[in-house]
């Protein structure tokens, strides 16, 4: 591993929305908490009440975001952040996961860091995770996309910039198809490491971490992009950040209304052909919490943890990434909400909802 004694590494762990960061960040942190090391972790969002942060604050781990804009844009406000968890928690390690639609991170995260925060922190190398349905449609098998084709640019253009592609998610694949994959990935982007993980199954952290924590960042050049097509890509992204509070006079099972709920919104979906880039849904109620996403319209709910009991009080936290117009997203996520709580004979309350397409991606700093 790298020498911790006087900085900070950061290990910078990206990749299109859905694809596994979150869930990777928390297996690589529980691994390198095994072998003694401190852990910090910055989120970060276009908007606020992130599932993500809660989830990674669930299972005891010191979790800063930056919220309101990705990393690139709101570069003071990262770097105010990666102080603040250096001095108050002194980590060996920070691991960030930047926004999932966001890219060009040599450019502008890690060119920036190195030339004016040399003193406090040694950056790892750039992992960039890679979902391999969306490897398959967006890549290898384009007619296929669901995505309009900024957005396979901007899948493209995320995974070129990688010192580490981590094809996740294997425990979905064949080994037929692993070895496809991989190889497509492997001839697509030579000189690019490619590893494969399943973050879910835990398959592959240990490997991963082992590069992440012993190897420097390349600093490759800076990616050759063109911000207009960037910017329409994400802009073709619906984004909403929702949180309420659910009561009833009686428990109710919230594992089986959040599943409702991300069936219902899947149905919704799909019969107007919005693809999901991905949907999330957090739910605390006292002490226990239950977590699902769904990362396509044609994926199955996932669930990362359910509830033990029943709860008549529970606060959701609603994430959605789709590719569909904000003034059709809230309504609908609004109105099937209330249409689950009210067959659940629960009451909404407090309903904070905000519905967005992401800004321009104006970079605060950009190092060519
Ligand atoms: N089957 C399978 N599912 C996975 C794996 N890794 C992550 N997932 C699931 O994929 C979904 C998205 O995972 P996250 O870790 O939240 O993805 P993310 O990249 O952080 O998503 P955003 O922050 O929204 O961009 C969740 O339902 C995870 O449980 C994996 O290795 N295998
Ligand atoms: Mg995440």
């Amino acid at each position: 591993m790298l020498n911790t004694t006087s900085k900070t590494n950061l290990v910078v762990i990206g990749g299109f929305l859905g694809s596994g960061k979150t869930t990777s960040i928390l297996n690589i942190a529980r691994y390198l908490v095994s072998q003694g090391k401190q852990i910090g972790i910055v989120t970060n969002d276009q908007g606020s009440q992130l599932v993500d942060t809660q989830f990674l604050a669930q299972a005891g781990l010191s979790v800063l975001e930056v919220t309101g804009g990705c990393f690139c844009c709101n570069f003071d406000q990262f770097a105010e952040k990666l102080n603040q968890l250096a001095t108050s928690q002194m980590p060996d390690y920070i691991l960030a996961e930047p926004v999932g639609s966001c890219t060009d991170l040599i450019a502008t995260i890690f060119k920036p860091l190195q030339t004016k925060y040399t003193q406090q922190f040694t950056l790892s190398p750039l992992s960039i995770l890679a979902d391999p349905k969306r490897v398959k449609k967006l890549m290898m098998e384009p007619e296929t996309s669901p995505f309009p084709d900024e957005i396979n640019y901007l899948f493209r253009k995320q995974l070129e910039e990688a010192d580490v592609i981590v094809l996740n998610k294997i425990d979905l694949l064949s080994e037929i198809e692993i070895e496809a994959i991989h190889s497509f990935l492997k001839n697509t982007f030579k000189g690019i490491a490619v590893i494969t993980t399943s973050a879910k199954n835990n398959v592959g952290i240990a490997e991963w971490a082992e590069i992440v924590t012993s190897r420097h960042a390349s600093l490759n050049p800076s990616l050759e992009i063109d911000y207009k097509t960037y910017a329409t890509a994400e802009a073709y992204l619906g984004w909403l950040n929702s949180s309420g509070l659910l009561e009833a006079s009686v428990p109710v099972d919230i594992n089986a209304l959040v599943y409702e709920l991300l069936e219902n919104l899947k149905a919704q979906l799909q019969v107007s052909h919005y693809e999901i880039a991905h949907l999330k849904i957090y739910g605390i109620a006292e002490s226990d919490w239950v977590k699902a996403s769904i990362t396509s319209v044609t994926d199955a709910v996932d669930f990362n943890r359910r509830m033990a009991q029943p709860a008549n009080h529970v606060k959701l936290i609603i994430n959605a990434r789709i590719h569909i117009e904000p003034e059709i997203l809230k309504p609908l996520v609004e109105e099937e909400l209330a249409a689950i709580a009210a067959k659940n004979d629960m009451d909404v309350k407090d309903l904070r909802t905000e519905c967005f397409k992401p800004g321009k991606p104006v970079p605060k700093y950009r190092i060519a």
